[in-house]
């Protein structure tokens, strides 16, 4: 498959919510949209790193300038025959993960249709429908929070993921374990505790969370191993995990339990597969995170999240849970707290120009 063109556009994007995590509030998305052309197919991938560094170091102007000056020029115009081709193509260059991703996830869609079967017939997925639950940001009120969860368990999602900082954590914790004793709960801290915030930890271990999710620093794996030590609750890791060797050596020091897998956060979808198979050696469950993708992104996780070991609910909610218009024009709605696999070649969702059009801010585009 030859990469004949490539355009990138820019959208911004109103979210539904204002949602708010330990290291900020999001009211929008700035989106990246990256359309890889050849044999008169198209393959889509959506960047998700913020506008700021305050997730991991991307940036949306650091990943736009390195996908415009260097990563697409490297692969415009050759020859790819499989995304292995392709990703020993990115190889070199270090870091960068979720800019990498969009060119290697947008090259497996455009794959997947050339050979005309779904994108996760490839990576080996099980399903046709993957369990999902939902990510609550920081609200105003526990009262607040209290009826969302309420809101969400009556639809049927599977899981509820609190989003917790300091001084929103074991309060507004208790409050909902107690109002919803049955519920599969967890909490996500998005990295704003310590290793001498146990206090904390200690409390939130007596609620029968399935797990805490990336406690401690985004880089680090020995602290959350003594932390881990220390509690029952599994630790859950995001931030700090950005490859298979990385899990490796995570899940060897038992610096957590459970693994969220973002398949931008690791660099795509081939890496994305190495980890769920390394954690499934370990016995280690993972799940299917999110960024509060478009239906872009969010048809990429539904695909990669068909694999078998992707066993706990993960956060690729309804689509008409984030926006009014999506970009695609099917709808990704979860029934039941399950989420089926979107249909068709790739990863089966269709552009809506129309709406995209409205939403654009910038176009940048090369190749025939
Ligand atoms: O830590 O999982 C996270 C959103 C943006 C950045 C980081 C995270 C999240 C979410 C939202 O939790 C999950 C979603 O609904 O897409
Ligand atoms: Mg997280």
């Amino acid at each position: 498959m030859r990469i004949e063109s490539a355009e990138l556009l820019t959208l911004e994007l109103p979210l539904k919510f204002r949602f708010e995590t330990s290291f900020g509030t999001q009211k929008s998305r700035r989106v990246l949209l990256l359309i890889l052309q050849g044999e008169g197919l198209e393959g889509y991938a959506e960047g998700v790193m913020t506008e700021l560094p305050l997730y991991r170091e991307e940036t949306v102007a650091g990943a736009k300038a390195l996908l415009t000056e260097t990563l697409l020029p490297s692969v415009l115009g050759k020859d790819f025959p499989n995304p292995e081709a392709l990703r020993q193509a990115l190889a070199p260059f270090r870091g960068n993960h979720q800019t990498k991703a969009m060119v290697e996830m947008a090259f497996w869609d455009l794959w997947a249709k050339s050979l005309g079967v779904p994108l996760a017939d490839l990576l080996g997925g099980v399903k046709r429908e993957v369990p999902v639950g939902v990510s609550l940001g920081i609200q105003p009120s526990i009262e607040r929070t209290l009826e969302l969860v309420e809101k969400h368990l009556a639809e049927g999602y599977k899981r509820i993921k609190l989003k917790i900082k300091p001084g929103w954590d074991v309060e507004v914790v208790r409050q909902v374990r107690e109002a919803f004793p049955e519920a599969k709960l967890t909490v996500d801290a998005n990295s704003a505790y310590r290793i001498y915030d146990d206090r904390v930890f200690r409390a939130l271990d007596a609620f029968n969370l399935d797990y805490i999710e990336q406690p401690l620093a985004y880089d680090d794996l020995a602290d959350h191993a003594r932390l881990q030590a220390r509690i029952q609750t599994p630790i859950c890791l995001d931030e700090s995990v950005l490859s298979k060797e990385g899990a490796r050596v995570a899940l060897s020091m038992d610096a957590g339990r459970v693994i969220n897998i973002k398949v931008a956060r690791v660099g795509g979808h081939a890496e994305a597969k190495k980890i769920h198979d390394l954690a499934e050696a370990f016995g280690i469950p993972v799940w299917m995170g999110g960024m509060l993708e478009t239906g872009v992104g969010r048809a990429h996780a539904i695909h990669a999240a068909t694999l078998p070991n992707y066993t706990l609910p993960g956060d690729t909610s309804s689509a008409s849970r984030y926006w009014d218009e999506d970009i695609v024009n099917e709808a990704l709605e979860a029934k039941a707290g399950m989420m089926p696999l979107p249909e068709g070649p790739g990863i089966g969702v269709t552009l809506n120009r129309e709406r995209i059009e409205r939403a654009r801010i910038d176009r940048w585009r090369a190749g025939q």
